[in-house]
């Protein structure tokens, strides 16, 4: 058993460099997994699985070449790409995960998570993500016309840019008392998520019991790949250049 765990690519043709890192992972980390994991914002950006956008067609393009030697690949959406649907999935040959999603690795049950339903001290964002994510407003938000959503899109991108790549400090941290709630309520030993770009492995007790939290990294001037296999968990970084 070998599964790869990442999140956090923030693909954007701006830069082609993470790309370029992302798809030569795929040709070869990622040859002859069982799996491939990928825990949100894997785009930057997504307006819709309906937006022509030769880049998704690329990055596509390369998870179906990888699907069919017999790779399973699973998306789950992050905070930036939530609105990936049913046929980027389908024209990827990915299953789209829900957040969370819990899963048995050797033996042992672990949770899945994009990672920023953890940060419950920013509670603008909170409030704001309940909105986003509830069927109606997704059901509104995937139905506006293209336009319109390339105009939001470029309202985003503007805030962003500002701020130049997300870096961890603009980004709320968990809080503890929820990772041991949710950790607790799903009976897991171990939980790995992205979002916060404070990539680790921490360990924790619950009720006398070790379990660890890992945190995924961001990819920005190097990549990060989770490894595990029989022997274990292995939070690896690679130079990008
Ligand atoms: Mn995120």
């Amino acid at each position: 058993m070998r599964c790869l765990f990442i999140s956090d690519l923030h693909l954007e043709k701006e830069r082609p460099d993470i790309t370029r890192a992302f798809l030569h992972c795929l040709q070869t980390r990622a040859q002859g997994a069982d799996a491939l994991y990928i825990l949100g914002d894997f785009f930057e950006v997504w307006l819709g699985d309906d937006n022509p956008d030769p880049l998704a067609d690329q990055v596509s393009d390369a998870l179906r070449q990888l699907s069919q030697t017999g790779v399973a690949i699973y998306l789950m959406h992050g905070n930036r790409d939530f609105l990936i649907g049913r046929d980027f999935c389908r024209r990827s040959g990915c299953t789209l995960l829900k957040d969370p999603t819990l899963l048995e690795l050797n033996g042992e049950r672990v949770l899945l998570m994009h990672g920023d339903s953890l940060c419950t001290d920013d509670t603008d964002y909170m409030r704001m993500r309940r909105w986003l994510r509830n069927p109606l407003s997704l059901f509104i938000l995937r139905n506006l016309p293209l336009k319109t959503r390339h105009r939001i899109g470029r309202k985003l991108r503007n805030e962003s840019q500002q701020r130049t790549r997300y870096k961890a400090l603009d980004i709320t941290d968990v809080n503890h008392g929820e990772v041991l709630r949710v950790m607790r309520e799903h009976r897991v030993t171990t939980l790995i998520h992205g979002h916060t770009h404070r990539p680790a492995v921490h360990p924790l007790e619950i009720d006398g019991r070790p379990v660890q939290r890992i945190v995924l990294g961001d990819w920005d001037r190097d990549g990060w790949v989770l490894e595990v296999d029989e022997d274990g968990y292995r939070l690896e970084s690679f130079g990008l250049g």
